[in-house]
């Protein structure tokens, strides 16, 4: 019978083991603040499982011309709240080339083109989020 339990259960276990990306029209932080964006480290080629990995929360206004430490060409997936935006530098203090996510979830960087041949993943050195 515990055998049992256990095999019913295991995928409900895996299940809370995957990422899921956050919604864009409730994006908060755990203290339930509002959000700009929330960027996070890993994405996955299966979007149900992308957003994973640390994640660095950008609050309206935030303006990042160098990067948190550890954070520098690590993002992989974000999400933009609604009536928000986020740019975003390849290069720090706001250069090299540079994009703007409007508000969604962008499963993986790595479909956005960057320049002729690069694209976005683990690539953003700058940002700046902003919500009307
Ligand atoms: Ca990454």
């Amino acid at each position: 019978m515990k055998l049992l339990c256990a095999l019913l259960l295991l995928p409900f276990f895996f299940e809370g083991l995957l990422a899921q990306c956050p919604s864009p029209s409730n994006l908060l932080n755990d203290a339930g603040e509002k959000l700009c964006a929330r960027m996070f480290e890993h994405s996955n080629i299966y979007f149900e499982q992308s957003c994973g990995g640390s994640f660095l929360d950008a609050k309206n206004g935030d303006d990042f011309p160098y990067m948190p430490l550890g954070w520098g060409n690590k993002i992989s997936s974000l999400v933009v709240a609604n009536r928000c935006t986020l740019k975003v530098w390849s290069k720090s203090a706001k250069g090299g080339n540079n994009r703007t996510f409007n508000a969604g979830v962008v499963y993986q960087l790595k479909d956005y083109s960057n320049g002729l041949f690069g694209d976005w993943n683990d690539s953003i050195q700058s940002y700046y989020c902003t919500c009307t």
